[in-house]
């Protein structure tokens, strides 16, 4: 097969970075290990900032989202028995929205579907070849088991941490960081009303706990943990109790429910030393990630998605290489920034037991209810304005 772009990966960063192509003329192959149902099924982010909701809007899967997610102006932060609103609208002017990465999965999918999108699912033993060159390849075994192999002058990778893309950049570990936080969230999905009607960050002394929701009958809830726990230790009841007291305040209860899914992730900052290699380029989870506290893994890889596409429009259609020779660097701008952020939203949330951090902690959070330039500053880092 033959086309302009290879895709590796149908998350998020694949199909934003085909449906932006496929806006501006410019033909991909999307190639994805898992079943389509998997990917469409896997729950993780919940929260986008505004730019992620512009580029949907702009790729033509902003629909649903606005019928049926739900705008936010704000969030609350809170110490035990203290809940403070940080109102991003009247600090700043800007709203995010709550929409589940479920849904903005099916979206693509069915835009994708629309449009003819050639997407190859169940895929094995994908390769990825000549990336010095001026026509790299992408070779893979097809769900059926034929072999195939795609020519193509740009490849995206697009396949998240684990993936082969990075791995296929020579000395892909130079120049790059990561932090590995003694910390790990168990996320909880509920078929309960939430309790709230903005997202809730509490910090409290037996560890972070936070309510988000993606309906008005389905709560999202997670509960810092140690990361050698196992799931088997936390009964539903004991999650209630634990996130009921993490979040207790007075005159509000937490509204319990049946718990449909729980699980246990662990938490890292990275960042590659890479985003390009030749004619291969890094997208979203492949060429970084971040802990979920400041909501920014699926919006920094819409940046990515914007800035790469930008690049690759630039190349078919002005036959000029500039703006892939600065997507790394453009890129990155954002994702520090991004990674500071997480970090600091990370280490001021969750507690490791040592009383020297917790004072520090509960002084920065007592700093940020009272100052309104610390204010100002979560909000734009939250809501993504650049
Ligand atoms: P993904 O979603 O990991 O997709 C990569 C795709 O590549 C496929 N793949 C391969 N395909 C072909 N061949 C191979 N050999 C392959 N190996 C892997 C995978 O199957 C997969 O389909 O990366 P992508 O597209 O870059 O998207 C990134 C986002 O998924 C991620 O950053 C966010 O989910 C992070 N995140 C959040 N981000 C936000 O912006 N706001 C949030 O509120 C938010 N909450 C979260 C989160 C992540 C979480 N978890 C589970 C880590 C909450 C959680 C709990
Ligand atoms: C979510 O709804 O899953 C979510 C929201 C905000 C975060 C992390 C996760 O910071």
């Amino acid at each position: 097969m033959k086309t302009q772009v290879a895709i590796i990966g149908a998350g998020p960063s694949g199909l934003m970075l085909s449906r932006y192509l496929a806006l501006h003329g410019i033909e991909s192959i999307v190639i994805e290990d898992r079943a389509r149902d998997y990917v469409e099924a896997r729950i993780r982010a919940g929260l986008l900032e505004t730019q992620a909701v512009d580029l949907l809007d702009e790729i033509g899967v902003g629909e649903r989202l606005h019928r049926e997610g739900m705008e936010h102006n704000g969030i609350y932060l809170q110490i035990p028995g203290e809940r403070h609103n940080i109102n991003f609208k009247e600090l700043i002017g800007h709203t995010v929205w709550v929409y589940g990465q479920t849904e903005i999965q099916k979206d693509l999918g069915r835009a994708c579907d629309a449009a003819g999108q050639q997407i190859f699912y169940e895929v094995k033993d994908v390769e990825l070849h000549d990336l010095e060159s001026k026509q790299p390849s992408v070779t893979f075994t097809d769900k059926d088991g034929n072999s195939q192999r795609i020519d193509a002058a740009i490849i995206a990778g697009c396949d998240g941490f684990w993936g082969p893309s990075r791995k296929a950049i020579p000395d892909s570990a130079v120049g790059s960081f990561e932090r590995v936080y003694p910390f790990a969230w168990l996320g909880v999905m509920a078929n309960v009303a939430p309790s709230t009607d903005e997202l809730i960050y509490a910090r409290h002394t037996d560890g972070f706990a936070m309510h988000s929701m993606r309906s008005d009958k389905v709560s999202r809830l997670y509960l810092q943990v140690d990361p050698t726990d196992d799931i088997k230790n936390w009964s539903d009841d004991r999650i209630w109790e634990a996130l009921s007291k993490r979040m207790a305040v007075d005159g509000w209860e937490l509204k319990t429910g049946e718990i449909t899914e729980k699980s246990i992730l662990a938490m890292r900052s990275f960042v590659s030393g890479k985003l390009q290699h030749g004619r291969l380029f890094l997208v979203g989870d492949a060429g970084h990630i971040v802990p979920p506290t400041g909501a920014k893994g699926l919006n920094s890889a819409a940046n990515d998605v914007r800035f790469l596409g930008e690049g690759i429009v630039e190349f078919f259609k002005k036959n000029s290489e500039a703006g892939l020779a600065v997507y790394s660097d453009r890129a990155k701008e954002t994702i520090w920034r991004v990674t500071h952020f997480s970090w600091w939203m990370t280490t001021m949330l969750h507690t490791n037991g040592d009383e020297f951090d917790n004072q520090l902690q509960l002084s920065q959070l007592r700093h940020v209810f009272k100052n309104k330039a610390l204010q100002t500053n979560l909000a734009e880092n939250y809501v993504g304005i650049r």
